[in-house]
């Protein structure tokens, strides 16, 4: 089994983050003592497999891949400590993780490229902050990346997001069809799968963990997936118990529908912020 192991991020005030360096994942995110963010109570720990919760990080790849695994090989693999956490003059914590090409990565996508991935963590807002370097001098390449949030909620069915209305988007649970959003606050009522496009650079999404709202802020994510498994495919996910669907509510920001092409030398920059109002 490898050696998988967590970077603790501690602002005080029972204020942290936990990082896993498998994927960098972010498995744990509490403010005052509150959890924010869900991971299933049958999530695998193996340093293989992606974690079902937290913020798996999606990249070079979002969905299927004719390369490698499902969304990529980022999510799966140890990163680096480039930066340990460290206080800043504000009181806030700051990290940053690194992902190099390896032999193994170059075997599913045979390119060179350095990710790094600040975090800071402030009173009741996480910031993260990415970077996608391409460090070939001659080739470029074309990626997908996405922060795969998944939120903890009591209760999912009670929930609102807004941002998505006129938005366009595809519903992964029936056909390639491109619909639009007409709702100004989107409920999930049923299994939901959906890639919306062109999202508004904010999200609030209601009655998280006490009631409360998640404000979700972005820059240079373009797109928004909103997906839970509901009953039945729940049961399908080995990785997930059969009642703790309701528990989690998934709303993704990421440039997933365009691929981005990315000169040699240059580098793709882009954000998200979660505060918990
Ligand atoms: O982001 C939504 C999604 O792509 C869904 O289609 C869904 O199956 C999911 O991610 C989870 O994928 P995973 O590979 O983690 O089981």
């Amino acid at each position: 089994m490898a050696a998988t192991s967590c970077v603790l991020m501690d602002r005080g005030n029972n204020t942290t983050c936990t990082i896993n360096l498998h994927g960098a994942t972010v498995v744990s995110w509490r403010v005052n003592n509150q959890e924010q963010l869900f991971v299933s109570k049958e999530a695998v720990f193996d340093g293989k497999k992606a974690i079902r919760g937290g913020i798996p990080f999606v990249f070079p790849q979002f969905g299927e891949w004719v390369s490698g695994p499902q969304h990529g090989f980022a999510r799966i693999i140890r990163w680096n400590v480039e930066k340990a956490p460290e206080r800043m003059p504000s009181g806030d914590i700051e990290a940053v993780f690194s992902l190099y090409d390896s032999p193994s990565t170059r075997n599913m996508w045979n390119y060179q490229f350095r990710v790094t991935y600040k975090l800071v963590l402030k009173e009741k807002e996480l910031h993260f902050n990415v970077n996608v370097h391409n460090i070939n001098k001659e080739v470029s390449f074309y990626f997908t990346i996405l922060l795969h949030t998944y939120l903890k909620v009591p209760d999912v069915r009670r929930c609102q997001i807004t941002g998505l209305s006129g938005c366009t988007f595809v519903d992964k649970t029936r056909d390639s069809t491109i619909y639009q959003e007409n709702r100004e606050t989107v409920v999930l009522t049923e299994r939901t799968d959906r890639i919306y496009r062109n999202t508004s650079q904010e999200h609030i999404v209601t009655n998280v963990v006490s009631g409360r709202k998640m404000r979700i802020q972005k820059y240079n994510f373009p797109d928004t997936v909103v997906w839970n498994p509901w009953a039945e495919k729940a049961k399908e996910l080995g990785d997930l118990g059969p009642e703790e669907w309701p528990n989690m509510l998934c709303v993704e920001v990421g440039r997933v529908t365009q691929p981005i092409m990315l000169p040699p030398g240059t580098a793709f920059e882009a954000c998200q912020s979660l505060h918990v109002m």
